[in-house]
């Protein structure tokens, strides 16, 4: 059967994007409409580059464009699947604790879309205060990775200090990079050394994707050492009297900083479809300390 795009359906697409609705959200509404997906990904395609040619302001260009390259994404993969394999506790089961060797870690919560999920007692007090005196002496002013570049530049979105641990630094590094190894199904050589966070009173990391933008020029460098980062891990080392959860807007969720405590996101492809925008709110009373472990998708050396 031949299926084509009528005008009354074409208004109705352009409405739904500039809605903002997704290209998977689209082409979902189509294949339940009758459209064989194939055809479907061809013809929305089509009609948001027809769109695009015709449309004369920037907004609706940056539009068409961003649902042009979900939909590209989308038609790369199978129906219904996701991209990269990504790390993740096994919770076919609901489990109330899990067996992460020489810990047992409580599930707290899990949300599906995105994935993320909350773990209780990942790490015990002296393990919290541990990390947290070996890391202060060696603390400075956070950098994130440039994009543009490859680099590494000050952050103004991003007011907390950090340092790096080198993976298997010391008996304490090894011993929860293993427990994290064993809880996210992931193996211990793809991940990056262990970076801890100090926020001050005021100090907040605004919303972001941990993923590298495919966009930026510098990414393909970064991509050389290990692949793209499909999944975080962070650790709360203490609790803030009040403020510094860490917050998912897209789905309004915000996770209590709790020591010992962790969160979890993971995202099987370096898109906001995933829903992974995050941030850390700004601390209002008291200070905060984490550490945060990024799994790549291949090894990290
Ligand atoms: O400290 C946090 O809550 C936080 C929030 C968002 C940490 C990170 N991102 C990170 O380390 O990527
Ligand atoms: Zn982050």
């Amino acid at each position: 059967m031949i299926q084509i795009i009528t005008p009354e359906l074409r208004q109705w697409l352009i409405e739904q994007v500039n809605a903002g609705h997704s290209a998977e959200s689209l082409l979902g509404a189509m294949v339940t409409a009758g459209w064989e997906r194939a055809l479907a990904v061809t013809a929305l395609d089509a009609m948001l580059a027809e769109h695009a040619r015709t449309q004369a302001t920037a907004r609706a260009r940056a539009q068409a464009h961003a649902i042009e390259q979900a939909t590209a994404a989308a038609a790369q993969r199978p129906t219904g699947a996701g991209g990269a394999r990504v790390p993740g506790p096994d919770l076919t089961l609901s489990p109330r604790q899990i067996d992460a060797g020489d810990r047992t870690v409580d599930v707290i919560a899990s949300l599906a879309t995105p994935r993320v999920v909350v773990f209780g007692s990942l790490l015990s007090d002296e393990e919290c205060d541990a990390l947290v005196a070996a890391a202060a002496p060696r603390m400075a002013r956070s950098l994130t990775v440039q994009t543009r570049t490859g680099g590494e530049e000050l952050n103004p979105d991003r007011t907390s200090q950090g340092m790096f641990f080198a993976r298997g630094e010391n008996t304490l590094i090894t011993r929860i990079e293993a427990r994290i190894a064993r809880l996210l199904n992931w193996p211990e050589d793809h991940g990056e050394g262990m970076q801890v966070l100090h926020y001050q009173p005021g100090a907040e990391y605004k919303p972001h994707y941990d993923y590298f933008d495919p966009a930026e020029p510098g990414t393909p460098t970064i991509l050389r050492r290990g692949g793209q980062r499909v999944g975080t891990l962070v650790m709360y080392l203490n609790e803030p009297a009040r403020g510094g959860g860490t917050t998912f807007p897209d789905v309004g969720l915000e996770v209590a900083p709790v020591r010992g405590n962790a969160v979890f996101f993971s995202y099987d492809r370096p898109h906001p479809a995933t829903g992974t925008l995050h941030g850390g709110a700004p601390v209002i009373e008291g200070d905060k300390w984490v550490a945060t472990k990024w799994l790549r998708e291949r090894v990290f050396e």
